[in-house]
């Protein structure tokens, strides 16, 4: 059994566990990573796209927002097309100025990982059956880590563990039954995505609403387009050749149709629909973090963000607790997040509502929502406070 000493072990490492240990290394805070998949698969996870203002400072706070700043496409706005019609929000003049970035969620990860490598700090990939061990309050153990690396057992003996594992991770699901309280919610349809190399012909992203089902024109870069449609969640690939989703795009965009160029497509997927949040998010010396904790549909464009803000509060009360001694950050963290994430719970919940179909069986509540949408778009204040949510609340 090969041993080692951290002050914080990290599972996990997409955007939360990789921003919590880059954030900390900043401020002198030893931290071990440690990943179940290789760096390749890591990278190539096709997810999020849109970053909130808190998230890109946060990024070049802690040194890794360079190709960001060059590369990332600043938008000012956004576009609600129903039933064909197009509505744009100017969000920056709705806001005092907030904007957001496009900027893909496998950048924010590459950029991540390589300054974790270029300052030779401790990544492991590949690490296999990480357990969560000696975190309970009042266990009188030592936290730690135990995990499987080429075939050999360690153990990392740390201060605290960071649960950065995402949905399927093994830190939430490590916890003795009745820790956690379960709040979820289910969908009646997904999102069927492509990734393709046609130039986006909109500067912004438009959500649509149509008789037909939702669509979403987003984007990765000038080159790079981001197109989604409501499908069913038991969607199989088979009836979607590519002519029929190119042509759905464009009717369910209506007067936008015309914007979508066709392209190489290089990924195409089927992303599930749910609302989920565990509470409370510590335990002993054990903190979830990101989709270990909570997932939203992607609708509001805010589960990479949430997860960037969990690990603000959490790098904030661990360098509190270093730095000054004060473990105040640490006992308000669980609370902190949590009155966050309910807010983009209900953001993200609003938005799917508002522009998705749910089926025969709601009828009277499309209706309805379809009604919302109608009056959101006929109210500055709505609209307002559309924006003002998609932009980021303040941290
Ligand atoms: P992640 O799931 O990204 O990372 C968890 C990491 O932990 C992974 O690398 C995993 O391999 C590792 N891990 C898991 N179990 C482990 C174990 N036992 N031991 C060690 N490591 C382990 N959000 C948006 O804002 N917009 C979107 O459009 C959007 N689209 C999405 C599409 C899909 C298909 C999915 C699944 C999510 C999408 N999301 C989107 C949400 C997504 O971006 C997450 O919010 C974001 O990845 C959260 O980051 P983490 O909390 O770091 O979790
Ligand atoms: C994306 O570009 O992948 C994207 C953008 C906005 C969303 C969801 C996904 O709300």
């Amino acid at each position: 059994m090969a041993r080692q000493r951290t002050q914080v072990g990290i599972v996990g490492a997409g955007p939360a566990g990789l921003v919590l240990a880059q954030r900390l290394a900043r401020h002198g805070i030893e931290a071990v990573v440690l990943e179940r998949r290789d760096r390749a698969y890591v990278e190539g996870r096709i997810r999020a796209g849109v970053l909130e203002q808190h998230t890109v400072d946060l990024l070049g706070e802690i040194g890794v927002g360079g190709r960001l700043a060059r590369e990332g496409l600043v938008h000012d706005g956004v576009e609600i097309c129903l039933d064909g019609r197009r509505t744009r929000l100017d969000m920056s003049a709705m806001t005092g100025g907030k904007k957001v970035t496009v900027y893909g969620q496998t950048e924010v990860t590459k950029d991540l990982i390589a300054a974790r490598l270029a300052q030779d700090l401790p990544l492991v990939f590949e690490a296999e059956e990480v357990t969560p061990l000696g975190y309970a309050e009042g266990s009188g153990e030592t936290p730690r880590l135990a995990y499987r690396k080429d075939g050999e057992d360690h153990e990392l003996a740390c201060d605290f563990i960071a649960g950065c594992d995402g949905f399927h991770g093994v830190c939430r699901a490590s916890l003795p039954a009745g820790a956690l309280t379960f709040y979820e919610r289910t969908y009646p349809f997904a999102w069927l995505g492509i990734l393709a190399k046609a130039p986006p012909a909109s500067d912004e992203l438009i959500y649509a609403r149509s008789p037909r089902g939702f669509a979403l024109y987003s984007m990765r870069s000038p080159e790079v387009s981001r197109l989604y449609i409501q499908c069913r969640p038991d969607e199989d690939l088979e009836e979607w050749p590519l002519p029929r989703i190119w042509e759905e795009l464009r009717l369910r965009l209506g007067d936008a149709g015309h914007l979508v160029q066709e392209g190489e497509v290089t990924d195409v997927g089927v992303t599930p629909m749910r609302s989920f949040v565990a509470e409370p998010m510590r335990h002993g010396r054990l903190f979830l973090a990101g989709d270990a904790a909570h997932i939203v549909p992607p609708t509001g464009a805010k589960g990479l963000n949430l997860a960037v803000a969990d690990v603000r509060y959490l790098s904030d009360a661990l360098i509190e607790h270093y730095k000054e001694g004060s473990d105040a950050g640490l006992a308000a963290y669980s609370e902190r997040a949590i009155a966050r994430i309910w807010k983009a719970q209900r953001f993200s919940w609003w938005m799917t509502s508002m522009l998705h179909n749910f089926g025969p069986d709601q009828a009277f509540e499309d209706r309805v929502r379809q009604a919302e949408l109608e009056y959101v778009l006929s109210s500055e204040a709505a609209l307002t406070t559309l924006a003002e949510n998609y932009v980021g609340l303040p941290i």
